[in-house]
């Protein structure tokens, strides 16, 4: 335990959380691809032509894609059609549900805010991630990203956006098919970091801490050597998508990974967050990873959207 910090994966009800990722529209489908424990796609015929192979889909008609348009929960839990049906089958019996999906497209866009508040009518915590669309793209993506974001933030637990155009930034010339993978890495990396620290008692205090929901956004860095900490804390604070006032920050959550990490390195790590966010709620977990060579640190900072 480090001073001013709370650690996850302890706590009187230390089991695992029941948890699946879904995979919303192309891209959301495209995210899920080989994720580590159960997972589903719900996307339109033309996308399920074009997705990965050997992924479990649901296939959306247009009027099923209409009906889950609806972001009312009651309704989504009570109408008794065949997708609804299966949908509430899929979803039941979890504590831990991750949305994924590019938002900016009609079946991601649309669809996302329902299962988010079906999954919460059901009992989940919701943690979705999202990708928004790139400049590029123009404003028909993008006007359609910005009109399901806010219902898909009140209807999640927690929302973590991913701005495409901040991968420019980092990564200035990757083939545009190419940006998508690196995209979907990043996406997957706190959620399967979370799956492997939360335990049913710290969802119900993040719940707690959270409130009804939270936006956030993602940093993540690595370091090897003496100063390994102190690398990799600030090659996370560094991420494009850390361009808010950090005082705006309620509550910061680490995940920090790699082999033979210590108490001392913890509190490093702990620290140097510390100095960068003198007055928020600092949460952690630690993996370890035996065939690691370096520190990673993953950081999630709540902002207002
Ligand atoms: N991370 C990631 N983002 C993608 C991918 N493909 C597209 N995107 C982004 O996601 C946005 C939505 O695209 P899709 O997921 O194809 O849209 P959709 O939800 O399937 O909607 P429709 O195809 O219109 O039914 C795009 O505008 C891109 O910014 C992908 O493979 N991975
Ligand atoms: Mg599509």
């Amino acid at each position: 335990m480090v001073q001013d910090a709370r650690s996850l994966g302890y706590g009187d009800l230390i089991e695992r959380p029941r948890l699946k990722a879904i995979g919303l529209g192309g891209a959301g489908c495209n995210t899920i691809s080989g994720f580590p424990f159960p997972s589903v796609g719900l996307c339109s015929h033309i996308d399920n032509i074009n997705g990965p192979p050997n992924q479990r889909r649901i296939v959306l008609n247009t009027d099923e894609r209409a009906l889950l348009r609806s972001a009312s929960p009651r309704m989504l839990g009570s109408v008794e059609r065949n997708i609804t049906k299966r949908l509430r089958q899929e979803l039941d019996d979890n504590d831990l549900i991750f949305l994924f999906a590019g938002l900016g497209g009609e079946t991601g866009s649309y669809i996302a805010p329902g299962i988010a508040s079906l999954c919460r009518h059901l009992g989940a915590m919701v943690i979705s991630s999202v990708a928004l669309p790139f400049s590029a793209e123009g404003t028909g993506r993008r006007n359609t990203a910005i009109a399901a974001l806010p219902e898909l933030i009140k209807s999640s637990h927690i929302t973590i956006t991913y701005p495409n155009d901040g991968l420019l930034k980092v990564a200035p010339n990757l083939p545009f098919r190419r940006t998508f993978r690196v995209m979907d890495e990043l996406m997957k990396t706190p959620s399967i970091e979370l799956s492997q620290v939360l335990t049913i008692d710290d969802l119900s205090r993040l719940r707690k801490d959270i409130g009804t929901s939270s936006h956030m956004r993602m940093g993540t860095g690595s370091g090897i050597g003496m100063q390994r900490e102190a690398v990799a804390v600030s090659e996370a604070f560094s991420s494009p998508w850390f361009d808010f006032d950090l005082s705006d920050t309620k509550i910061a959550l680490i995940i920090i990974s790699g082999c033979e990490i210590d108490e001392f390195s913890v509190r490093d790590v702990i620290g140097h967050v510390r100095a960068r966010l003198p007055r928020t709620m600092i949460q952690y977990g630690v993996l370890s990873n035996p065939s690691a060579y370096d520190l990673r640190v993953t950081i999630l900072l709540s902002t207002k959207y």
